[in-house]
């Protein structure tokens, strides 16, 4: 039998949309691109929504924001709940939003419900979930479970030369605790899909039991730079031609890879990007992925050559920096059974998925067992202003993400 214990759907809904004013686009998105000033505004925000709650909020090293509600048995370790409040550059109001601010519901529900939990429970608010500004996604929950090491990771830069250190400094992020994995039960993740699979088989729930395989690459190629109108064919170091190269090659890798390839080149610079200059430099992203790892390995094991290959044809260098490489991450099973059973016993139509974007629980899971859940999102459209879910979807998703916690937190 469910708990019966309904969370409040619109108090959600109204934070998230209350969340959603800090860096709200034009379009209808969000940009809280990850420790700037509007990033530092939601932090804000969440920390006076925490302590509201009677939460102890506490800030590690690299800036993971922790809000603690106490248990009967403090010597238990918490069950953690969250997700991420950066966005991307042109993000969607729910992309990550919708598991800090469910987690919060959640709290917000046994408050008012008066509800004690045998174990503590801590609500999560990662940094840097995106990577777009500095490289790494992942980067908060990266550190915490020991992947990225704190003073590489402080050390990364962004477009404008800004360091991850500095801008954790800029707007007072960094925390006194120490950024490295602390004893914790469990990790619970809602999320949207941000895919088209379960608004197409009309699945209210997705039990995800893992995340697929994921590379990222910087790319660099060097050419000369020349000009437009007097330097000929044979004389060309063209670096945007060989780019555009790599580029088809990237799409091609995908394709040859079937309908689970995943293929893409979503950064680029043109140095020194003049109309009537012949581009000598051009830095690029690169990034696969693959529901296998065998499959993400096999393109890793080929993909540097043949992108230095076909640089060479026009004369032009390649460098290829691999930033990180991700297996296939299975989750916990007793932790998907949670959120399996959440499902079933609320009547929510549901089905097992691989995460097809990378998430925080990925890394968590590498420390604690771990479980996310998925609510659909419109025409799977995510990374995306239009990003959009029906509140009745938030709420559902909140539900089975209090019910899978708390039968976690009492076991
Ligand atoms: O790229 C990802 O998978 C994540 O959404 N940042
Ligand atoms: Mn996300
Ligand atoms: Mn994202
Ligand atoms: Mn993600």
């Amino acid at each position: 039998m469910t708990t019966n214990q309904r969370i409040d759907g619109k108090r959600l809904w109204d934070s998230l949309m209350a969340m959603a004013e800090i860096g709200a686009t034009p379009k209808g998105g969000v940009k809280r691109l990850t420790l700037t000033e509007v990033d530092r505004q939601g932090r804000a925000r969440f920390t006076e929504w925490c302590e509201a709650q009677g939460l102890a909020v506490r800030v590690d090293a690299i800036g993971n924001m922790f809000a603690r509600r106490e248990g009967r048995d403090p010597s238990r370790p918490p069950v953690l709940l969250g997700s991420h409040l950066d966005s991307q550059p042109t993000g969607g109001k729910f992309d990550g939003a919708l598991g800090v601010i469910a987690g919060l519901e959640v709290i917000r529900t046994l408050n008012d419900l008066g509800i004690e939990t045998e174990a503590p429970i801590e609500l999560v608010n990662w940094t840097d979930e995106e990577g777009s500004r500095f490289g790494h996604s992942l980067m908060g929950s990266g550190v915490w479970s020991g992947v990225y090491e704190l003073e590489k990771a402080e050390a990364l830069r962004d477009l404008d030369g800004v360091t991850v250190g500095e801008a954790l400094d800029a707007i007072g992020a960094r925390g006194p605790h120490p950024a490295r994995p602390f004893p914790a039960d469990a990790y619970f993740e809602l999320h949207i899909e941000q895919g088209p699979i379960l608004e197409a088989e009309g699945k209210m729930i997705g039990v995800v039991t893992g995340a697929q395989a994921q590379v990222w690459y910087d790319a660099v190629i060097t050419g000369q730079d020349s000009h437009a109108g007097t330097t000929p064919p044979a004389n060309r170091r063209d670096a945007l031609v060989a780019a555009a190269r790599v580029i088809t090659h990237v799409d091609a890798t995908m394709r040859a890879r079937g309908a689970d390839g995943r293929g893409t080149v979503g950064q680029l610079t043109v140095l020194p990007n003049s109309r009537n200059v012949v581009p000598g430099e051009v830095r690029f992203s690169v990034e696969f992925r693959h529901p296998r790892t065998e499959e993400m390995e096999a393109i890793a094991a080929r993909f540097p050559a043949e992108a230095a290959a076909l640089v060479a044809e026009t004369g032009c260098r390649l460098e290829l920096s691999e930033l990180f490489r991700i297996p296939h991450q299975p989750f916990d099973p007793d932790c998907v059974a949670l959120v399996r059973e959440a499902a079933q016993r609320l009547g929510y139509s549901a089905r097992d998925m691989v995460s097809g974007a990378g998430h925080d629980a990925v890394y968590a899971a590498r420390r604690i067992p771990a479980a996310m859940i998925f609510t659909p999102c419109k025409d799977g459209l995510s990374h995306n202003e239009a990003e959009s879910i029906l509140p009745e979807e938030a709420e559902a998703g909140c539900q089975v993400l209090f019910e899978a916690v708390l039968a976690r937190a009492n076991r």
